[in-house]
């Protein structure tokens, strides 16, 4: 098995964590899909990573489908819970997560176009989505010691993922002074292995 994928991907550190937490063997390949002459489109039609690639070929993407696969495959360190209700309530935090960081990836992508051809519009919209999310994150949250039931799950991964991202890309968005739960949830998973081997490269 080998996992096609990018060091500052929040998608693919996601992934990453989640193969750490679970102790599966996998080739970490890594590709970006901006440079010209990219595999990813071989085995990913819509061109983005993370790809995880099979023993038999089969490529699996997204993100969110590749952990789920993951999280079968193996039974060590159940990752969504089995009960439909605390699994569905695992993927809804992992899908507020993964779109704080569709709307971060969004902003980045439009500035750098050429700056008379941005739309503050859309630079504005992608911001609230930021915005709201975090709040959210930060409510549902509250004083509990992880994201979602009394457990350590994906739900806590992704959101730790999401709030690297925004550290990497928009360090002016100030949710540790905004938001001291998020806070006291990422000190926490900063402590895990699987997190420290998946830091971001800041250049
Ligand atoms: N929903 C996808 C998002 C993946 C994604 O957008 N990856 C970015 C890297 S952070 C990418 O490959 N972008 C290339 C492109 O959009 O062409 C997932 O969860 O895997």
């Amino acid at each position: 098995m080998k996992l096609l994928a990018s060091h500052t991907s929040p998608y693919a550190r996601k992934v990453r964590i989640a193969i750490a937490e679970k102790k599966i063997e996998c080739e970490l390949v890594e590709e970006s899909p901006w440079v010209p002459g990219t595999s990813v489109p071989n085995y990913n039609p819509l061109g983005k990573v993370p790809v995880l690639v099979l023993d038999d070929g089969t490529a699996l993407y997204d993100s969110r489908v590749i952990v789920e696969y993951l999280d079968t495959v193996s039974p060590v360190s159940r990752l969504i819970p089995e009960p439909s209700r605390q699994r569905i309530a695992v993927k809804r935090w992992e899908a507020l997560a993964d779109g704080i960081c569709d709307a971060a990836v969004a902003i980045v992508l439009e500035t750098k176009r050429p700056a008379k051809e941005q739309s503050a519009e859309s630079l504005a919209r992608q911001q609230q989505k930021i915005d709201r999310g975090l709040a959210d994150l930060a409510s549902e949250l509250g004083d509990r010691p992880w994201c979602s039931g009394d457990a350590y799950t994906l739900a806590d991964i992704a959101t730790g993922c999401a709030l690297a991202y925004l550290d990497l890309r928009h360090p002016a968005i100030d949710w540790r002074g905004e938001y001291p739960s998020l806070l006291k949830l990422a000190e926490k998973l900063a402590k895990r292995q699987s997190f420290q081997d998946t830091v971001p490269p800041t250049a």
